[in-house]
Order: C-alpha cells, then sequence, then structure tokens
C-alpha cells in the first residue's frame, strides 16, 4: 500500500528556487557568519543500493541528470532557511555534509531520510512522478535529521505525528522562504506537482486545511484531521503519524496566517526555539508541545505579546491548550 507522506487539482507551476533572487535577498540577523553548504548527490542507478555513484559535488557544474540538480538545489534550499532564518549551520549545526540519493530502486513511491541521507524514489509514473521534484519532500526529509539532532521525537503516537509536523512544517517554510512568500501568498501545501495527471489531489498534505490535499478513486480522500476531535487512533503507520501530523500543523497556519507576513520570521522562530530547547524531547505529546511554543513565545515576544495571543488562539482553535 502506498504510504503517502501523505494528495487533490495540479498546482500553478512556480518558479524553482534556482530562477529567483539569491540568498541576499533575505538577510540573516546582522552578526551571523556566512553559513555554505556541502552537498554530495549520489545515483543509486534504479537499485536499493546505498549511497550509490557520486553524481554531483558542492560547486560541480550542473549534471546531466535533472533529478540529481533538483536534488542538489533542494538540498541548497533547505540548507538556506535553517542557516538564514535560524543561524543553523546544517542538519547537525556543525556543518554536516547533505547527503542524497536519487533513482533509489524501481518505481519507487517515496523519499525518506536513513538517518544519514535523504533518498528519493522515481515514482511509478502512474500516480507518482519522481519525488525531487517537490522542494517541500526535500525540506520534509532533511527536516527529520534536524529533528533527529534535537528533540529526537519518537516516531511513534503524538510524539511521531509531531515529528512528521516538524518536517511539513519547515518543508512549507523551505519553499516560502526560496519564494519570498508570505503566509498569505502561500499554498501551504507539502508535495505539490508530486502526483500525475491520473490522480484527483493537488498534493500529500495541506498545512492549511488538513483532509482537502486529495479525494481520489485509488488514494482515497485526504485522511488528516485539522483538530484533537478527529484525532485517528490506529495502530498502522506508527500510530498515524502521517494523519495526526494536521493537528499541529494545521495549529502552526493558523499562528502564521494570523500574524501575517513571513512565517519564517515569528512563527518559524517560536517553532524552532521549542524544537531545539529543553522543553520538548523524545516522548513529548501534543500538548507538551504547545506548552513549549507558549513558552518560547512568551521567552521571545512577552506574555502580553500579540505573537502569544496568537499562538494561544491557534493551539485553541486545533482543539489543544484551551
Ligand atoms: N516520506 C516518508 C516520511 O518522511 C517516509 C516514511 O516515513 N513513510 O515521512
Ligand atoms: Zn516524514
Amino acid at each position: 500500500k502506498v504510504q503517502l507522506l501523505s494528495a487533490a487539482a495540479p498546482a500553478p507551476a512556480l518558479p524553482g528556487a534556482a530562477q529567483l533572487p539569491g540568498p541576499q535577498a533575505v538577510p540573516g540577523p546582522a552578526g551571523w557568519p556566512e553559513l555554505a553548504p556541502e552537498r554530495l548527490i549520489s545515483d543509486a542507478r534504479h537499485t536499493g543500493r546505498l549511497p550509490g555513484q557520486r553524481v554531483r559535488g558542492e560547486g560541480d557544474p550542473a549534471a546531466a541528470d535533472p533529478a540529481a540538480n533538483e536534488a542538489y538545489d533542494g538540498l541548497g534550499s533547505t540548507f538556506e532557511l535553517f542557516a538564514r532564518a535560524y543561524g543553523r549551520n546544517s542538519l547537525d549545526d556543525a556543518g554536516e555534509v547533505l547527503r542524497a540519493t536519487v533513482h533509489y530502486g524501481q518505481d519507487y513511491d517515496n523519499a525518506f531520510w536513513n538517518g544519514t541521507r535523504m533518498v528519493f524514489g522515481d515514482g511509478d509514473g502512474q500516480i507518482f512522478r519522481r519525488f525531487t521534484g517537490s522542494l517541500s519532500v526535500i525540506g520534509h526529509e532533511l527536516t527529520h535529521g534536524v529533528t533527529q539532532y534535537t528533540a529526537n521525537l519518537a516516531y511513534r503516537g503524538q510524539p511521531g505525528a509531531l515529528n512528521e509536523s516538524v518536517s511539513d512544517v519547515f518543508a512549507a517554510l523551505v519553499e516560502q522562504y526560496a519564494r519570498r512568500q508570505t503566509a498569505a501568498e502561500a499554498s501551504w501545501l507539502i508535495g505539490a506537482g508530486l502526483f500525475t495527471d491520473r490522480v484527483n489531489g493537488v498534493a500529500l498534505r495541506s498545512l492549511k486545511e488538513p483532509g482537502t490535499a486529495y479525494d481520489d478513486e485509488v488514494l482515497g480522500k485526504d485522511p488528516q484531521p485539522g483538530t484533537m476531535a478527529g484525532y485517528v487512533r490506529t495502530a498502522d503507520d506508527y500510530g498515524g503519524v502521517h494523519v495526526n501530523s494536521g493537528i499541529p500543523n494545521r495549529a502552526f497556519a493558523l499562528l502564521a496566517l494570523r500574524l501575517g507576513g513571513y512565517a519564517w520570521e515569528r512563527a518559524g522562530l517560536i517553532w524552532y526555539d521549542a524544537l531545539i530547547g529543553p522543553e520538548v524531547g523524545a516522548q513529548t505529546d501534543f500538548a507538551g508541545f504547545a506548552r513549549a511554543t507558549e513558552s518560547a513565545a512568551v521567552k521571545r515576544y512577552g506574555r502580553e505579546s500579540e505573537e502569544h495571543a496568537a499562538l494561544a488562539a491557534a493551539w485553541a482553535q486545533v482543539g489543544i491548550m484551551d
């Protein structure tokens, strides 16, 4: 069965990150060092063997293979969000090499983080196109690496759904940052453009409107809930980690939309502070994560701040922390 990293009408064509103005257009806070990625792209040549053959390293000219170049550019865009918005030097904040393997397996319908590298399938061409085609998929998988080095959220139940949600939140921010989109302008979709024309869906998931990303004869309907009332109790998928992530995802989108402007700035900082802070660990549940974001908002912006009020309202709207 297809495990959807979770898909609805084709998304509008958007410019790739490569065609956008360089990172200097949105500089990080003054005083932060200039950080640069070290990327290494390999090719599994349609086998299941990792890492595969080296096809492009840092600073190399574009490869002949578009999948390799998409991976290279997407790793760069992800590095850029974490570096420029949060001062983070790669996944481990110590300059770890960003590694990816393309053309993994045959007709492989997924992408994953294996603990040390990103791995991308080509899709089966029936449901999915190649997974390097979506910057939010790349951002999602790499953020699993950031989570591994920080909160290390267990991949089961509510901590697992938070692990998934954190990957979706920063994936959305990677795309928004690359496109210089405000919260109001953003699609809030994960994996837009991955589905072939045969699928009735726009993306794998929607942070803004969980449960609306696809409704398809073969795939069924997007099962994500947007409130605790819809929390799915299941033994599948480690307790529904790709489903229940819709709840904290929506809390983030509600906060960002309420605050307005660039979501990576205030909303993203609050989430990042919580993720790397002392209150969030392997067993943190939704309520614990909400409290950690509240501590972060109060610390950064004050108890009487607009940010704190917007945060409390967002969590209350999804049925957590009222
Ligand atoms: N692409 C999926 C993810 O990162 C892989 C999986 O864990 N089923 O969540
Ligand atoms: Zn994931």
